[in-house]
């Protein structure tokens, strides 16, 4: 029996190991033998395993979304690797690099009936950067180094200048059990093998001077102005500098996401902490918006200020979901924000900024004072949570309502690095990929609502690989209560709301970890600091459910911006932005 298969495995570790992957996520199976049992023996790469596919694919991309290094995920032939593509479709819109690594039968066993088997090319279609099919084995020197060369490829595409998954298919023959080398042409297959991977360095675009030199010409002659940022990747800390070098020349506020990493950490006086009530409140409008990061989410930007001229800057996809841009500047945007600053000088007109930040100070303590009044809301929750961590700390922040209300948490104090799974907005997977962040050696605190902690029940054996500690906030109002604030919880029955779009999941979060061999705690929004602090300090993940009252978010909202409009001073800024 040849070896030839064994060392074409050993050939793929050892590349993804050079191509700078340090994490292979795997999942049981029994095309995919010769690839685990070659990882295990090349031993590059820490190897966790999840069972679920899917949960799998999400823990990778929370590996590879926390510490921007590609991750390759192992299954085996059939259903196992359609079960990748929720978290590659997330990867696909949020530019993460993940490497889905499809185990496959050889071509003499395609479509015959031959069981597990199915069309695995381009399985994912356009939701991959490419597709490599390295083909059966074929014990030649030429065929070992295109197959180097491919998985080379695969992941140079995968890290840029467009980052996002890719699809390597590995077609395997039985047996599938490693075999040593014994004759002279596997010893010259196996040098090949020990040969090391060729460089291959993802390019970077860069924007176009002329398009910068026309951004600053608008800014230079614009004092009216603000910069606003949804959400972004980690690695967009390193561009906070010039982001607020830019704003403070240009006398721009800042509108920061929590999820653009901006918005916790030391700040100069640019920064606006809740600007979704502040628009809401009438804050004067800008002539010009400078958009980073994917689209906010703040319930008042989608109607705010459609006669300004926006400009966006966006790293390598086109974003401008109104199709109303005056220019999108395509390029590293850390790079093109350091080029701003050198185009433009300080401003003396303020005015703008001011305005916007005795709005915001007002808002800051109507909002204190709504928060006081409904001390069991989802915000009180969220605020004590944020309170409670640790230095160095990650926080993940669930869809739906956990991510807009982070948005209610101060700004500035201690850095942190905020996680959001904004590429395709989905409630899935949280739990999964949250696990996956531990994997960038800091405490995770992971806050969701209900139904995504339903939604990813699979997800809670996947923090089983928690390698820090997981702390899984759930925050229970009753099921998905963002649709409460829709327009069709006023037009739907009651009965009908409630079983077709709140969905409460009626299972208690504490039981079903504790079944899991989880540890967890049910506590109340006043005390869920305690149990944050407590879990971050220990091993593993815990489980924190926290049932709240079902409307606390709207109310604490609602009841923030009626504050404001009974103080008169509104009415400046009211009237300002019709300016
Ligand atoms: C995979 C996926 N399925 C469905 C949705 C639609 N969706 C958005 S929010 C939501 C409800 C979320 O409820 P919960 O997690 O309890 O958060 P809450 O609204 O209460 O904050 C649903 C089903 C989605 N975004 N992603
Ligand atoms: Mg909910």
């Amino acid at each position: 029996m040849s070896a030839v298969q064994t060392l074409w495995a050993e050939l793929i570790a050892t590349t993804l190991a050079d191509a700078g992957v340090r994490t292979c996520v795997i999942s049981p199976g029994s095309r995919s033998t010769p690839l685990v049992l070659a990882l295990a023996r090349v031993a590059r790469c820490e190897l966790p395993t999840i069972i679920d596919e899917r949960a799998a694919a999400f823990f990778g991309l929370g590996v590879a979304r926390a510490t921007g290094a590609p991750v390759a995920l192992v299954c085996t032939s059939g259903s196992a690797a359609a079960h990748y593509m929720p978290a590659l479709v997330e990867a696909s819109m949020a530019g993460i690099p993940l490497i889905a690594i499809t185990a496959d039968r050889p071509p003499e066993l395609q479509q015959c009936g031959a069981t597990q088997t199915i069309d695995q090319v381009k399985l994912y279609g356009s939701f991959v950067r490419g597709t490599f099919d390295l083909g059966a084995p074929v014990a030649s020197a030429l065929a070992f180094r295109a197959a180097r060369r491919k998985v080379a490829q695969a992941i140079a595409l995968a890290r840029g200048p467009h980052p996002g998954p890719v699809q390597i298919e590995v077609p395997l023959r039985k047996p599938l059990e490693a075999i040593a080398p014994t004759t002279e042409e596997e010893r010259a297959l196996a040098r090949i093998v020990a040969e090391p991977t060729g460089l291959a360095a993802p390019p970077r675009i860069v924007a176009d001077s002329h398009a910068l030199d026309e951004l600053a010409a608008a800014i230079a002659s614009e004092p009216r102005g603000v910069i606003i940022a949804g959400a972004l990747p980690v690695s967009f800390a390193a561009a906070r500098d010039a982001l607020f070098a830019l704003a403070a020349r240009a006398g721009y506020p800042v509108l920061a996401e929590a999820g653009s990493q901006l918005r916790f950490g030391p700040r100069p006086d640019v920064a606006i902490d809740y600007f979704d009530l502040a628009i809401a409140a009438g804050a004067p409008a800008p002539r010009l918006i400078i958009q980073l990061g994917a689209e906010p989410v703040a319930a008042s930007w989608s109607t705010a200020f459609p006669h300004a001229q926006r400009w966006v800057l966006a790293e390598y996809d086109w974003r401008d979901p109104d199709s109303s841009a005056r220019g999108v500047i395509i390029g590293d945007v850390h790079a093109s924000l350091a080029a701003l600053v050198e185009r433009i000088d300080e401003t003396r007109d303020r005015e703008m900024l001011h305005a916007w930040r005795a709005l915001d100070a007002r808002i800051a303590g109507s909002l204190a004072r709504a928060i006081a009044a409904h001390p069991r809301s989802e915000v009180a929750a969220m605020r004590a949570a944020f309170d409670a961590l640790p230095a160095g700390a990650i926080v993940q922040l669930g869809n739906s309502l956990p991510i807009r209300i982070a948005d209610l948490v101060p700004g500035g104090g201690a850095p942190r690095t905020v996680i959001t799974q904004r590429g395709a907005a989905g409630i899935d997977g949280l739990i999964a990929s949250a696990a996956g962040a531990t994997r960038a050696g800091a405490p995770v605190l992971l806050v969701l609502g209900d139904v995504s902690f339903a939604h990813d029940l699979g997800g809670l054996l996947a923090a089983r690989e928690a390698s820090a500690p997981l702390a899984i906030v759930v925050v229970d109002n009753g099921g998905g209560r963002i649709f409460s604030g829709l327009p069709v919880a006023r037009v739907a029955a009651d009965a009908t709301f409630e079983r077709h779009f709140l969905t409460s999941p009626e299972l208690d979060p504490a039981a079903v970890a504790t079944a899991l061999g989880i540890r967890a705690v049910t506590t109340s929004a006043s005390l869920v600091g305690d149990a944050v602090a407590t879990a971050l300090a220990a091993r593993g993940a815990t489980v924190i459910h926290v049932p709240v009252t079902a409307t606390g978010a709207h109310d604490v909202r609602r009841d923030a911006l009626e504050s404001l409009a009974t103080r008169p001073s509104i009415a400046v800024n009211a009237g300002a932005s019709h300016v």
